[in-house]
């Protein structure tokens, strides 16, 4: 049995991690650490037993250093400022919590599980993202794991140092970790800033869509429980020191996206009337197209124009691959959020009104 201390696991790929580790491996003991950002929300992880939940900053050293010396012997680290766009209207917050955090969380491992702990079994695996690698060109090849960081943004130049320090901690340290990066997720739970919600939430409110640039940039779309299992795989038999990316091999322009995003809310009214009772401002209530709510804004600075996986090492060392295709895992991600309209409707009170009136009104 294994004691799992998940940092995060309030946010939205935390909290499916937590539920999926549970479904799997039930014996397990699960404590998850957040300090409950506007992105991190108890509410994710309602329904589940098992799990202990703290209330905390990963930057409390001392507060991890109690928590790892109480049997955990596996952390997993997701906690982060996460999204882009706030990350070039204010990346203090990136630094913090990314950079030091992480850095915080890998000086208490190596107090807890080397000096004190004389080099128990451990693991210390850190998440990451395929936007440590930079853009590529239309005809660029995927990322690998030996590809050259050039992080472009605040957030990705974050999450690349803290790659780099957790690194350090292995070959300096020997403390035990791997680290993977994995390319946009989208499923249950996702905060709506990212795209997928955030489009899907304006569609029903009759809102724009607000496309950046010409809308097509191209992202590799990872269904959620696709990178809980390959997290699980290598924190199963992933070689200590080692990398893994994780994609969901479906690369496709924006507009792709946002144009199946529009067809599916289309559908769903039509088939579903009492939609439009629901959603009285949606386009679609009235038999109009979602898509005529697109709307060409101001590019993102320094958007990346495409990102893409090549999984052949995970894949060949330890048999990962994504087990459903972008149109199965998007219907049933847009049926989730349909169903689930009170979740929603909380996490985007507050704090997230303001930040998106001050950001988005002059776009
Ligand atoms: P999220 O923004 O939904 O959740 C982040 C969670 O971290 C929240 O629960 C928040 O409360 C918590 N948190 C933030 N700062 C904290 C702090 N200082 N101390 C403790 N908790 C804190 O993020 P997500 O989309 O679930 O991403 C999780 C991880 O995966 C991140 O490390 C992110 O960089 C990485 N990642 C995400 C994606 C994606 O598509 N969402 C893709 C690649 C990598
Ligand atoms: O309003 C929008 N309009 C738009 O055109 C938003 C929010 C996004 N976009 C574009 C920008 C990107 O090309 O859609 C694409 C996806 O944007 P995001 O959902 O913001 O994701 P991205 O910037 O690609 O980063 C995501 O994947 C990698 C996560 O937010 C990161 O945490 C992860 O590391």
């Amino acid at each position: 049995m294994a004691k799992l201390l998940v940092t995060g696991g309030a946010g939205f790929i935390g909290a499916n991690f937590v539920r999926y580790w549970r479904r799997q491996h039930p014996s397990d003991a699960v404590i998850v650490l957040d300090a409950l950002t506007y992105a991190g929300n108890r509410a994710n992880l309602d329904g589940l037993d098992g799990v202990d939940f703290v209330h905390a900053d990963i930057r409390d050293e001392a507060r991890v250093c109690d928590l790892l010396r109480s049997g955990v012997d596996t952390l997993v680290h997701f906690a982060a400022e996460s999204h882009v766009d706030r990350s070039i209207h204010g990346p203090d917050a990136f630094i913090d919590t990314n950079v030091v955090g992480t850095h915080s969380l890998l000086k208490a491992a190596r107090k807890v599980w080397l000096d004190e702990g004389a080099g128990r079994p451990h693991r210390f695996h850190h998440v990451s993202t395929d936007e440590v690698y930079g853009s590529l060109g239309p005809a660029d090849p995927a990322f690998h794991e030996a590809t050259p960081y050039a992080p472009n943004s605040p957030y990705s130049a974050s999450k690349a140092a803290s790659d780099h320090l957790v690194r350090a901690y292995h070959h300096t340290y020997g403390l035990q970790v791997t680290t993977t990066n994995c390319s946009n997720n989208y499923g249950p739970y996702q905060f709506p800033e990212k795209l997928i919600p955030l489009f899907l939430i304006n569609a029903l409110h009759g809102r724009p869509l607000p496309i950046y640039g010409d809308g097509m940039n191209v992202r590799d779309w990872l269904y959620v429980e696709d990178h809980c299992r390959g997290i699980e795989l290598v924190l199963a038999g992933g070689r200590i020191g080692e990398t893994y990316n994780i994609g969901g091999g479906e690369e496709l322009p924006n507009m792709v996206v946002i144009d199946t995003l529009c067809a599916a809310v289309d559908a769903a009214f039509a088939a579903d009337p009492d939609l439009a009772r629901r959603f009285p401002d949606a386009p679609a209530a009235a038999g109009r197209a979602s898509a005529s709510l697109k709307t060409y804004v101001t590019d993102r600075p320094g958007h990346d124009r495409r990102y893409a996986i090549d999984e052949t090492k995970i894949r060949g060392e330890l048999g990962y691959r994504a087990a459903h295709g972008f149109e199965q895992r998007f219907a049933e991600t847009l049926a989730w959020y349909l169903a689930n309209e009170p979740w929603w409707r909380a996490v985007m009170d507050g704090s997230y009104k303001s930040w998106v009136e001050r950001n988005y009104a002059t776009r």
